[in-house]
């Protein structure tokens, strides 16, 4: 007779002062001063608490954490290639039922969580990502969200944004923008696509609070969910280090960034402003966007101004391609 699979119940928080004290995110690590995904690990570390396996597909996340014979992890954690967080992950979690099933495994299924950067989830990652989400596997895949591929010297990634600078695009005289193109929309590409998907959700690391529940809340799914947290990269963007939070909060504010969860098929918003900041607020202080004139503001403010308008879902205004004429 096989045995039942029993689950974590992580419990929702209603304030600052129930986060927990424990970490499984230690000092000890090398990544710069006010690292918005550093501060994403500890907040997801948090909420997962010590009965999880973390994943690290190569990112800074990786590289930056895992200095010889030092680590930051005190829960269990393990690298990945860049391309196969979500195999790896989709093997593990099936051998954890396998074990549990025959009475080989004592404990509940660990709480399993993928850390993937931008580009190990929804470009180079994205093939192993969404056979995770097809099959179905009891896995949260979390996207710390740092607009580049950073690791490798802020190059380009699907989540940069337009005009983004990164050393891949350079805003020069053939280009004066940098980048041509919008950036990929993640949660809708998953949902759009995975119908054994259970729950989405975007948060920011400016919103501790409501980051962790929306991990706990993927966590207590029977099945696979997507957390998408926006992590400002003080190198990348190249503003003050102490400004982390600051812009988390400005990109929210002017709607850059929208927070909201899915589940059912019904989308909850959070942390929406009476009236939005222009885009100009979010964009000012930072040194990537210093070459923007008003032309590619005016485009940049049209694009956030049509997707506020129903965040998650696709949006109304025309988007050209990069070799396409207006
Ligand atoms: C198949 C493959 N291509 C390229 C690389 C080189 N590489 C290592 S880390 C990295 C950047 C990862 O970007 P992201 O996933 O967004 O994480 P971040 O570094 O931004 O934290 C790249 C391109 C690699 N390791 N494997
Ligand atoms: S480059 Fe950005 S993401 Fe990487 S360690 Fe530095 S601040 Fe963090
Ligand atoms: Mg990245």
């Amino acid at each position: 007779m096989s045995t039942k699979v029993q689950h974590q119940e992580m419990e929702i928080i209603k304030n600052m002062r129930q986060i927990p004290v424990e970490d499984q995110y230690l000092p000890g690590h090398r990544t710069c001063a006010g690292c918005g995904p550093a501060l994403c690990y500890k907040l997801v570390g948090k909420a997962a608490g010590p009965d999880s396996i973390f994943l690290g597909p190569t990112g800074c996340m990786y590289v930056a954490n895992t200095s010889y014979l030092c680590t930051p992890f005190a829960m269990p954690w393990t690298h990945t290639q860049i391309t196969n967080g979500g195999a790896v992950a989709s093997g593990i979690e099936a051998a954890y039922q396998v074990l549990i099933r025959k009475g080989k495994y004592k404990g509940k299924l660990p709480n399993i969580v993928v850390m993937a950067g931008d580009g190990g989830a929804i470009d180079i990652g994205i093939q192993a990502a969404s056979g995770l989400m097809y099959r179905g596997h009891d896995v949260l895949f979390v996207m710390y969200d740092n607009e580049s591929y950073a690791n490798t010297g802020i190059q380009t990634s699907p989540m940069t944004p337009f005009a983004g600078k990164t050393t891949f695009t350079p805003p020069g005289k053939a280009i004066p923008e940098g980048k041509k193109t919008f950036p990929k929309d993640a949660a809708q590409c998953f949902i759009g696509g995975h119908p054994a998907l259970k729950y989405v959700a975007t948060a920011s690391v400016g919103y501790p609070v409501d980051l962790i529940n929306k991990v706990r809340k993927g966590l207590n799914q029977k099945g696979p969910a997507f957390v998408h947290i926006h992590s400002p990269c003080p190198k990348g963007w190249i503003f003050d280090a102490k400004q982390t939070i600051r812009v988390a909060k400005d990109a929210v504010e002017c709607g850059m960034w929208v927070n909201y969860e899915w589940e059912n098929g019904e989308y909850k918003y959070q942390h929406i402003p009476k009236t939005y900041k222009p885009v100009k607020e979010f964009l000012k202080g930072q040194e990537r966007f210093s070459h923007m004139d008003e032309e590619m503001i005016t485009k940049m403010q049209a694009f956030i101004t049509a997707k506020i308008k129903t965040p998650g879902k696709p949006i109304e205004l025309p988007v050209l391609g990069p070799r396409e004429e207006a």
